[in-house]
Order: structure tokens, then C-alpha cells, then sequence
């Protein structure tokens, strides 16, 4: 309760419950896997915040779980997270032929070939730092559980596999384009503008796009990722602009 409820932008399951209704569909069919992705995001920022992983004493502008209690509550904390996801997909959602769909995008999204194999990439790469890697890096980590939460969003309004399609599209870009944005806040953003420790990435030799690109190449390309991210929705008229205004928040954002 002290992770799940501490703040944070809610922006993954706002884009399952937007992607829903821009496909037609209602809140409440899409509100249990909303729930869901954000127990798996807020698992995987106690694991790293955990000093085995990312070392990082502040989250959502408090002390991280493993700070607040200790490492061994934080480690189980971020495992019941997890299993409540799918819980909460299995239990609550009012459309009970959805849930093998469903949980198999969240399943696939959060495991070794979506955002833990990323995790591993990120913590194995200070050796190899091409662009090739950081875009496998990005995709992986951040991408696959954006991607995630567009496709059940359009899963949940019973969406054709083309529109499904589609929103994997805009997904998938505007994932990108979040973590591009992510590693150039790390490089300008202050703590009390980011919740956590800003300049990280540097001293670990992460890799990221300002690290490869510098800020304003960085920049360029997180723009690109948004207007693809938009291009995307063009079938879907005025239903989509929650969903453009969510593309201008991506590249624009200071937190
Ligand atoms: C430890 C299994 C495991 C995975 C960790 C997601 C992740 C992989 C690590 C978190 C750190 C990080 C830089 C992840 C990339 C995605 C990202 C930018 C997360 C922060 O998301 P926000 O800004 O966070 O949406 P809030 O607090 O607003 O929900």
C-alpha cells in the first residue's frame, strides 16, 4: 500500500482505460487490467530502487520501499505486486472470455522478453553502447509494457485485430518516446521535479539516447517516435485526442 498508493502519474493504466474508450469500449471492461499494469510498474520500481539493481533511496518523492521498511519487505512487496496483477485480472474482469488475452499481454509484456529482460540488458550494457542496444534496451524496459497497455485497452473494447494492431503502434512509439524523455529528465530534471535521484544514468554508464545522441539529436528523435505514435490513431477521428494530448505529454513532460 505504501508504493501502490504513494503517487506516481498513472499514466500506464490511464492509457488502458483511454485506449479503451477510443475504441468504443467502457471503463469498466478495461478498469481491472488498468489496475493490473500498475501493480506490475509499481513492483518493478520497488525492485529497482532495491540496492541489487538501480541503488536508489527515493521514489515518487519519498524514501523507496526497501528505505521506508527494509530489503527483504521491499523484495516481497514487489512479488505480491506482481501476482496481484493477475489476480486482479482473473477475478474482475466483467468479460471473463477477455482474461486469457488479456493476461497474456501483461504476462509476455512484463517478463524475460519484455521489461525483466530489459532490466538485465540495462544492468549488463555498461560494456556495449550502441544505438542498437539502447532501442533493444528502451524497447524491452519501457516499450513492451506501454505496448502492454494500448493492446489491452483495445482487448478490452473487443477491438478488431487490426485496430488492435494499430494501437500497438502508437503504443510501442510513445513507449520510446517516454524513455527518451526519461533519460534526457535524468540529464536536466531536478529531484524535486523527478521524485528521485536526477544524474544517475551518467555515473552508472547507462545507456541511453543523451548519452549516444546528446540532448538535442535525443529530443529530435522522441518528437519522431510521437508523431508516429499519433499517425497511428488517424481511424479513430476525435476519439483519439485524449490519446495525441497523451503523445504531446510524453515529449513535453518535466516529471
Ligand atoms: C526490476 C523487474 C524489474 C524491472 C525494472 C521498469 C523498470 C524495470 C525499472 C524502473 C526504472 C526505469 C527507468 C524504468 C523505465 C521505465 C520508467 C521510465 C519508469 C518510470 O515510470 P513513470 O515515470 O513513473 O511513469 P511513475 O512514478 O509516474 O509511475
Amino acid at each position: 500500500r505504501y508504493s501502490v498508493f504513494g503517487g506516481g502519474k498513472r499514466l500506464r493504466p490511464a492509457l488502458v482505460l483511454w485506449t479503451c474508450a477510443a475504441n468504443k469500449g467502457r471503463a469498466s471492461d478495461a478498469l481491472p487490467a488498468a489496475c493490473a499494469i500498475e501493480l506490475i510498474h509499481t513492483y518493478s520500481l520497488i525492485h529497482d530502487d532495491l540496492p541489487a539493481m538501480d541503488d536508489d533511496d527515493f521514489r515518487r518523492g519519498r524514501p523507496s520501499c526497501h528505505k521506508a521498511y527494509d530489503e527483504a519487505t521491499a523484495i516481497l512487496a514487489g512479488d505480491a505486486l506482481q501476482a496481484a496483477a493477475f489476480e486482479m485480472i482473473a477475478q474482475r474482469t466483467p468479460d471473463p472470455s477477455l482474461v486469457p488475452a488479456l493476461v497474456t499481454e501483461l504476462a509476455r509484456a512484463a517478463g524475460s522478453r519484455g521489461m525483466v529482460g530489459g532490466q538485465q540488458f540495462d544492468i549488463d550494457t555498461n560494456l556495449d553502447l550502441t544505438p542498437e542496444r539502447v532501442q533493444l534496451i528502451h524497447d524491452l524496459k519501457t516499450a513492451a509494457m506501454f505496448t502492454a497497455a494500448t493492446a489491452m485497452g483495445a482487448i478490452a473494447a473487443h477491438a478488431s485485430a487490426e485496430e488492435v494492431r494499430r494501437m500497438t503502434v502508437y503504443g510501442r512509439s510513445l513507449g520510446l518516446a517516454f524513455q527518451i524523455a526519461d533519460d534526457m529528465l535524468d540529464v536536466c530534471g531536478t529531484a524535486e521535479e523527478l521524485g528521485k535521484t536526477p544524474g544517475k544514468d551518467a555515473k552508472q554508464r547507462k545507456a541511453t539516447y543523451p548519452a549516444l545522441f546528446g540532448l538535442e539529436e535525443s529530443r529530435r528523435r522522441a518528437q519522431r517516435l510521437a508523431d508516429t505514435a499519433v499517425g497511428a490513431l488517424s481511424a479513430l477521428g476525435r476519439r483519439g485526442d485524449r490519446l495525441r494530448a497523451v503523445a504531446e505529454f510524453v515529449v513535453s513532460r518535466t516529471h
